[in-house]
């Protein structure tokens, strides 16, 4: 996968861009040393067309801050999508056989791209969203600063037959995107194949969309050696053997946590009809109501 970042702040993701930065650690290092991910990182000013490499522009209608421009994005996008140098890092991999449907959009092609734009105006980013980008030969971020970007912006990558996401990765208010791609790269990567090494961690995560057992819950507690520490013992189940006694009650403490942190992930289940007599008898008895009325808000 090749992954494009356009930002007025390229430090941000280390310097000499990548390198030692927050792309270049970790499960996102390892995946990008082994090629299975291209990172570009590019700096918004060099298109820029004026002596002081201005970016941004007062508001039209008027109010507080600053409209990132909408000829100066345009330069950058047009520049990314004809880049002939851009491919998959490696080509054996199954997204890379994808083969792309030649564009009836008029040049630069856009096929075959994702356009993502971090924005607190967005849609919610969601593990679904993570698995679907996993799947994309190429994503490009467009990171905004100070009151967004000229909408046009979005609007003509989307006529020109672009997929478009302005996503949001949680109900506050950043400074910019750059903080909202390392999560939204992070949480796509690890999802890459080869990546984790462990595919039923995957599936038992926390939102684990893979439809493990314990998919559409928050994931329980955990818990490692030594059996004893400060007074404290591990839950007797565990050390138990009993695999399906086991199960059963990491499932229980995942519907206890998951009423307790986030109800709304509960109401869901259940309207998808997720949740089967004990589940139900589980969650009664840690004091959430779960009858037809009651789950319906
Ligand atoms: Cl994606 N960007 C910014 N600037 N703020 C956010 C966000 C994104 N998601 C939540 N807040």
């Amino acid at each position: 996968m090749r992954v494009d970042v356009v930002t007025i702040f390229p430090d941000y993701f280390g310097p000499a861009a990548g390198v030692g930065g927050p792309l270049g650690v970790s499960l996102i290092g390892k995946a990008a040393a082994r090629g299975d991910v291209a990172f570009h990182i590019h700096d918004l000013r060099q298109w820029a067309t004026d002596v002081h490499h201005t970016v941004d522009d007062t508001p039209f209608g008027g109010g507080p801050g600053m409209v990132m421009k909408a000829d100066v994005w345009g330069a950058a996008l047009d520049a990314i999508l004809s880049d002939k140098s851009q491919s998959s890092a490696n080509p054996s991999l199954p997204w890379a056989a994808t083969p792309s449907t030649p564009s009836a959009s008029p040049v630069p092609s856009v096929t075959g791209a994702r356009l993502v734009v971090p924005t607190p105006s967005g849609v919610p980013f969601t593990q679904e969203m993570a698995l679907a980008y996993a799947g994309e030969r190429h994503l490009v971020f467009a990171c905004g600063r100070y009151e967004g970007i000229d909408a046009r912006v979005v609007e003509d990558a989307r006529a020109r037959g672009m997929a478009v996401d302005e996503v949001s990765i949680g109900d506050y208010v950043l400074a910019g995107g750059e903080a909202a791609v390392v999560v939204i790269v992070e949480a796509v990567c690890r999802l890459l194949p080869g990546v984790l090494g462990n595919e039923r961690s995957v599936s038992d995560d926390s939102f684990g969309g893979g439809g493990g057992s314990m998919h559409g819950l928050l994931e329980g507690p955990v818990y490692t050696r030594p059996r004893a520490w400060r007074g404290n013992e591990v839950p007797a189940v565990l050390l138990s053997g009993d695999h399906a006694a086991i199960a059963r009650w990491q499932r229980d403490e995942a519907l206890r946590r998951t009423a307790e942190r986030r109800p709304d992930l509960i109401r869901r289940l259940a309207a998808a009809d997720g949740l089967d007599a004990r589940d139900r008898a589980v969650l009664i008895q840690a004091g959430f109501p779960v009858d037809g009325e009651s789950m319906a808000h």
